[in-house]
């Protein structure tokens, strides 16, 4: 990928998402103009991107840019991402920034997943989002077993952007103040358990959450930054399902 001057590059690769673990810049070509410095921020949904962060999970990563006009420089990010749109905002450069520019990654055994009519795919797993019904937590997860699903789990803040971008732009009514999740501790009190079986790897509650021993089941809520609550599994919600694609 080859780029004029511009103060912030943002590619879309080739509108699919792919799995993105670093970028390469150069200089303009035989010019002295290039980026010094720069932050990446990435993001499956265009007006949404995240910045890359290392250890730091508050401040982007400031990865070195080029010295010159030709030399390629490579910077792999602390952990690959999920993208599909990348864009390269640089804090310092050469006269103007300049950059010519290419995503590492795996493209070519990249395949996004194959759903049916009205199910939206991210990394290798198909998504259900059911916002017409209002049902208490058992009910959807039967209503995800009877569409060959799980009521969804989440295991990285990328599947939790995916997740809650799609639980605000498709919500209706109360959807926005919550949807199901396949999390709960109905068997044993705080030991938070996914439905689907998969590990319990990331968490979102939200500040004060979960409190109540008798709050069994885990919302999403869009209007709350997408983090989690858990509330009674007798209230009344939209549900999200989730199967491989
Ligand atoms: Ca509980
Ligand atoms: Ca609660």
């Amino acid at each position: 990928m080859t780029t004029s001057i511009s103060i912030r590059l943002c590619v879309d690769l080739y509108g699919v998402t792919n799995i993105v673990s670093g970028v390469i810049i150069q200089g303009a070509p035989n010019t002295d103009e290039w980026v010094e410095s720069f932050k990446v921020r990435t993001g499956i949904q265009e007006c949404n991107l995240n910045y890359i962060v290392g250890a730091d999970i508050y401040n982007p990563v400031i990865f070195t840019g080029n010295y010159d006009s030709n030399t390629e420089v490579t910077n792999y990010f602390p952990q690959p991402v999920t993208a599909r749109f990348v864009r390269i905002e640089p804090t310092a450069w050469k006269v103007k920034t300049s950059l010519r520019f290419e995503v590492t990654g795996c493209f070519t055994n990249y395949q996004p997943p194959v759903c049916e009519t009205g199910w939206k795919g991210f990394g290798s797993y198909c998504y259900y989002f059911d916002d017409i019904a209002r049902v208490p937590y058992a009910e959807a997860e039967t209503a995800c077993q009877n569409l060959g699903a799980k009521l969804v789990s989440i295991h990285s803040q990328d599947e939790n952007d995916f997740v809650g971008y799609f639980a605000k732009h498709d919500g209706v009514g109360n959807s926005w103040f919550g949807w199901w999740i396949g999390l709960d501790d109905r068997t044993v009190t705080y030991s938070y358990q996914w439905v689907d079986g998969t590990s319990v790897d990331f968490l979102n509650w939200i500040a004060g959450e979960p409190n109540r021993s008798n709050e069994n089941c885990a919302k999403i809520a869009p209007k709350k930054g997408e983090q989690w609550y858990d509330v009674s599994c007798t209230l009344l919600y939209p549900y999200i399902c989730k199967k491989a694609g």
